[in-house]
């Protein structure tokens, strides 16, 4: 009897197993997910707004030349919706205006700053952002419309929920700087390293304990 085949058989499974993809295929992409707290004493996020946490890359990226999917910021009822949004550099930023009135939409937040003009209902205009930053948006007549656009230089990000919880899926593996953002807090950051088809499961502190 021939027994040759399960030898094949059984190294391209360890190949699988340790991860040696044949050429120009993929590696597993990682996922990296964890829970944000204010501090060791005080895990409550109320009040602190949103928070974001986000993984830039240290080294090019396989695949990630094509621009994310545009995303909408309408203005309803006079007001942006969504008021907080976050997007990707060079990703198409569309803004309908939604309302039977007229509205406009500026940021002074340099290097971002831009101004769409009035235009009327149902027309709808865009915007891409070229740098990294906080983008805050208003409307020349409506004084009750503000927003905040955080734009990162990642497609890897998420949000946390009113619990702290975050969860990025699909991340290359890859060496990235994982950054958290809230508004009111200074930026913290930690060098993380994620390998094909892991999980990583972090608790990151908004306050730094005192050193
Ligand atoms: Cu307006």
């Amino acid at each position: 009897m021939r027994r040759a085949p399960i030898v094949p058989a059984a190294l391209l499974a360890l190949a699988f197993l340790l991860g040696f993809a044949g050429p120009g295929r993929a590696e597993a992409p990682g996922v990296v997910s964890g829970v944000v707290a204010r501090d060791l004493g005080e895990p409550a996020l109320s009040g602190l707004g949103p928070i974001v946490v986000y993984l830039e890359p240290l080294e090019p990226e396989p695949g990630s030349a094509e621009p994310a999917p545009p995303v909408q910021i309408a203005q309803k009822n006079a007001r942006f919706a969504p008021s907080f949004q976050v997007v990707t550099v060079g990703q198409r930023v569309e803004m309908p205006n939604s309302d039977a009135i007229y509205h406009n939409v500026f940021s002074f937040s340099k290097p971002n700053d831009f101004d769409l003009g009035l235009y009327a209902a149902g027309e709808s205009r865009e915007v891409v952002f070229e740098h990294a930053g906080v983008v805050k948006t208003y409307c020349s007549i409506h004084e009750s419309m503000n927003g905040t656009i955080l734009v990162v230089p990642t497609r890897h990000f998420a949000r946390a929920d009113g619990k702290g919880h975050f969860r990025i899926e699909g991340v290359p593996p890859g060496r990235y700087q994982l950054w958290v953002w809230c508004e009111k807090l200074p930026l913290r950051s930690r060098p993380l390293t994620v390998a094909a088809g892991t999980s990583q499961l972090l608790s990151l502190q908004l306050i730094p304990p005192p050193a």
